[in-house]
């Protein structure tokens, strides 16, 4: 049954040419997205910074637990810290902790342990998870966890996107240095590092297509 705490929905809705158009508009949008590694050193605005986490922050979690924590890093002191972390751990994974199999898969990418956007992007967003929230001292449970933030860092891409900013999805690993240097408490956890900011002059991106709709829908008419 439903409680008494219910509104009128006021979202949007199109006539149906309208609708059809800005599906195929936002896919043409979103399909230019990349991810970056070249940042520029050119600064943005907190406020920026704030209304693309606030946007990530709407996202759908459950039980609307919102179990998340957006860390919005500026200090460069604290950039060298995590940098210097994030390349310690990435040196020994690219020197024997990663298999063969997935050195020779981001071999196109041109990845390898050298990290310096974390020093040059003007932001570092650090997404964390929380598996419970502390509420007057109690434990109180988190749901689907993952995929509440997993949605939100979704959004957040999305967000910086449309602000015209790039970033790239940074999974150091291990990353648990991210909650000592940046003094979290023990129910939240390292989600993901998502440097944002400009991209460099003359930037380049991996030339890659992706999969057609033939290989990733599958339709029950
Ligand atoms: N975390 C490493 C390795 C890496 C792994 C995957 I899967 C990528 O898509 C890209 C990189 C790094 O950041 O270099």
């Amino acid at each position: 049954m439903k409680s008494n705490n219910f509104i009128p929905y006021q979202g949007i809705t199109y006539p149906v040419e309208e609708s059809a158009q800005r599906a195929k508009d936002y896919y043409t949008y979103m399909d230019r997205r990349r991810s970056l590694r070249e940042f520029s050193d050119r600064p943005i605005a907190k406020e920026v910074i704030e209304n693309l986490i606030m946007t990530a922050s709407s996202a759908p979690s459950g039980a609307h637990k919102q179990p998340w924590t957006f860390c919005a890093v500026c200090d460069p002191v604290i950039k060298s810290a995590i940098r210097k972390a994030a390349e310690e751990e990435e040196y020994t994974n690219y020197n024997g902790r990663m298999s063969e199999e997935w050195l020779k898969d981001l071999a196109p990418f041109g990845t390898d342990w050298h990290k310096p956007f974390l020093e040059i992007a003007p932001w570092l967003i650090i997404v964390f998870k929380k598996a419970y929230d502390v509420v007057d001292g109690e434990k109180k449970k988190n749901y689907y966890v993952n995929e509440s933030v997993g949605l939100a860092a979704g959004f957040l891409l999305t967000a910086i996107h449309n602000a015209g900013l790039v970033t790239l999805t940074h999974t150091p690993s291990p990353m648990n240095f991210l909650q000592k240097i940046l003094n979290r408490p023990d129910n939240e956890r390292p989600f993901l590092l998502i440097p944002v900011g400009y991209p460099a002059e003359g930037a380049e991106v991996p030339e890659l297509t992706r999969k057609s709709k033939e290989d990733v829908i599958v339709y029950y008419e």
